[in-house]
């Protein structure tokens, strides 16, 4: 008996685990299978929310996997994971699957300590080669050459070095190893790069598919009969491959056989070569051709960057639903960002646009569609962005080079090796910043204050609002600056519906007070500044008087500022939507040691664990740095600070 809210149709209910859809069904039953899978992730991300169109994209290829493979001993790893709710939903977890993304729920992506069918925890892209290459050269060490390793990977996460990476090793390993390329074409926006052009030119060469499928309906019928006749299979297909392909195959180049490109929305055929090259060792890979949003009508009719992850909409007219508030409300970062490139880019020619394949995440897009020649989307590839925008800079251009912070993290070594030690004018602005919400541990932006402060030549600085942001934005393209500078901002919308300010210069390295105070300093840095002005509010209705500085840079350190805050206030919080190791009140904590002050500092931001997933306010509250949480902090350090003259006057 299930107590999902959601209910399953008469197939899918009777899978709880993969080995169930093994034992009851016929492959003829698959289908049905597939539609009632696809009608459950509609119902419940229609009402839930979450990723929607990559999920229904791969119904067909999930249930065909998990039927032709022995999972869990055979290891499925997905790539980046937000296509794998079929893969939950078969694997135990239909019935919590309406928790998906939710405070305390299932985690949206495949994560090793929720399944043993998550064989490897995903979010970032391009890591299911590599990983399932590790699984099986272990596989193979330990004497089991029986086990099978399947990737799943999109052609947008294909577009990654670390995927190339991972063929390169694999193609001379003789491990078992299948990449499946699951190639819709899309990214979450379209696809981009040369290697795409590359797949569409082979799913679109007749003679090699019409002389391919005859192949493998040869292959089909004479692997039942052995070895002899798999070689014999072999040395015809090889031969056909080589003079269709004039061995230009870029997977058959690395060592990989190459089959394929098959329908991946036909799920019996599906099956049955899956189960043949089950039989066939070594690294191979199967290019299968689908469409995201697969059997929802207005997902197949409309934008597949829309269906990407729409929200909850109404699943009979497709029609997305929106709040519409009745008073302006604050826009997005994001957009603020979006806009005001464009706005600088309009007066200062040096100015470029950079995302790895986030142009609607990121806002580029405006720019990309205003000055298509000035904006680049260079796929998933953020050491490459990162690179690339330092070769900009080295001939006078000014590159805005936009990425996630927790995707920075992939290019760590190009900001210090090819930025920062050269001295190159890139603006890296470092969207998600803090806690993601309901993506979770492997989307927040958590570390990037750590990680950027230590590193020379870097300015970093974060804006607490949309004015803010802009003025950041312009100080960085001024001749006068000309450095490394680094501006952090959160997920979703700022606090000032009238966000098109003037902008201004600020002078680097210097924060603002933002209110007076004379019991408590909270020093904070960015948009999380805005809770503890709320905070100051309930405060003072206790009676205490808490002052709020905005620092504005964490490097450099606004040294006047804080020498006037050590001055004047013996107990003082540091807030920050990061993580607390390494962060903003760390380096407050450095400059009280250096300078030889003493107060009582109580830094509050995201604790030396992993935060998992939920709301951005929700997980604010649980790592303590919400309003209310910065309140009941202020107040316990003043107090403690009573308790102690009182203790010391009796
Ligand atoms: C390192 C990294 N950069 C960016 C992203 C954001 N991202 C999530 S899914 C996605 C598109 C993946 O495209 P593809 O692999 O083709 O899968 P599809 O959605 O088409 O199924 C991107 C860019 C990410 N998860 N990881």
């Amino acid at each position: 008996m299930s107590n999902s809210p959601f209910k399953a149709g008469e197939l899918l209910s009777q899978i709880e685990i993969p080995k169930d859809l093994r034992e009851k069904f016929d492959v003829e039953q698959l289908p049905e299978v597939c539609d009632e899978l696809r009608d459950f992730i509609i119902d419940v991300v229609s009402q839930k929310g979450g990723h929607f169109g990559a999920s229904l994209g791969v119904v067909e290829l999930t249930v065909a996997l998990h039927y032709a493979f022995n999972t869990p001993e055979d290891r499925l790893v997905w790539d980046v994971g937000h296509q794998a709710y079929g893969h939950k939903i078969l694997t135990g977890r239909r019935v919590n699957f309406h928790t998906n993304r939710k405070y305390k729920g299932i985690s949206g992506f495949p994560k090793i300590k929720e399944s043993a069918y998550d064989t490897f925890g995903v979010g970032h892209s391009s890591t299911s080669i590599s990983a399932a290459l590790g699984m099986a050269v272990a596989s193979a060490s330990k004497g089991d050459h029986d086990r099978q390793h399947v990737a799943v990977i999109g052609d947008g996460a294909m577009t990654a070095g670390l995927a190339f990476e991972g063929l390169n090793h694999a193609g001379v390993e003789k491990s078992n190893l299948l990449v499946v390329l699951n190639d819709n074409c899309m990214s979450i926006d379209p696809n981009v790069g040369a290697l795409k052009d590359y797949l569409t030119d082979i799913t679109t060469s007749h003679t090699y598919n019409k002389v391919k499928d005859e192949v493998w309906h040869l292959l089909g019928k004479m692997s039942k009969f052995g070895p002899s006749a798999r070689e014999i299979v072999q040395k015809v297909e090889q031969s056909i491959k080589s003079t269709l392909l004039k061995d230009s195959n870029l997977f058959e180049s690395l060592n990989f056989r190459y089959f394929g490109p098959i329908d991946g929305h036909d799920v019996i055929h599906l099956t049955k070569v899956l189960e043949d090259l089950r039989d066939i060792p070594g690294p191979k890979i199967l290019h299968c051709v689908t469409q995201k949003g697969k059997g929802y009508a207005p997902a197949e009719a409309g934008s597949p960057t829309k269906w990407h992850a729409p929200g909850i909409f109404n699943k009979d007219t497709g029609e997305i639903i929106k709040v519409s508030p009745n008073s302006p409300q604050p826009p997005k970062y994001q957009d603020v960002f979006g806009h005001t490139i464009v706005e600088l880019a309009e007066k200062n020619p040096k100015i470029m646009g950079v995302t790895p394949a986030m142009p609607s995440g990121s806002s580029l897009n405006i720019m990309m569609k205003a000055m298509p020649d000035r904006a680049f989307d260079v796929g998933i590839a953020e050491q490459h962005a990162v690179t690339f925008s330092a070769g900009l800079a080295t001939q006078g251009m000014i590159p805005y080079c936009n990425i996630y912070s927790s995707f920075m993290q992939r290019a760590y070594d190009q900001v210090i090796h090819d930025v920062a030690i050269q001295e190159l004018p890139v603006v890296f602005c470092l969207d998600r910043a803090g806690v993601a919400g309901a993506d979770g541990p492997t989307h927040h932006g958590a570390y990037d204050i750590a990680f950027m402060r230590c590193i020379p030549n870097l300015v970093v600085s974060a804006p607490m609002n949309e004015e803010e942001l802009r003025n950041l934005m312009y100080t960085a393209q001024l001749e006068e600056v000309k450095l490394p500078f680094v501006i952090r901002y959160p997920r979703g919308e700022g606090v000032m519906p009238e966000w098109k300010t003037p902008m201004k210069k600020v002078k680097i390295g210097t924060g603002r007070k933002v209110i007076s105070g004379s019991d408590v300093a909270i020093l904070t840095i960015g948009h999380i500044g805005n809770e503890a002005v709320s905070a100051v509010q309930t405060l003072k209705k206790k009676g205490i008087s808490a002052a709020v500085y905005d620092l504005r840079f964490v490097k450099p350190l606004d040294e006047v500022l804080l020498h006037e805050v050590f001055g004047k206030f013996d107990h003082i919080i540091t807030v920050e939507d990061g993580c607390i190791q390494g962060g903003m009140g760390s380096a407050v904590l450095e400059f009280m040691a250096d300078h030889g002050y003493n107060a009582k500092v109580q830094r509050l931001g995201m604790p030396d664990r992993v935060v998992e997933h939920g709301s951005q306010p929700e997980l604010w509250a649980e790592c303590g740095y919400d309003a209310e949480a910065i309140s009941v902090a202020a107040e316990k350090l003043v107090s403690k600070q009573s308790d102690s003259h009182a203790g010391m006057a009796g």
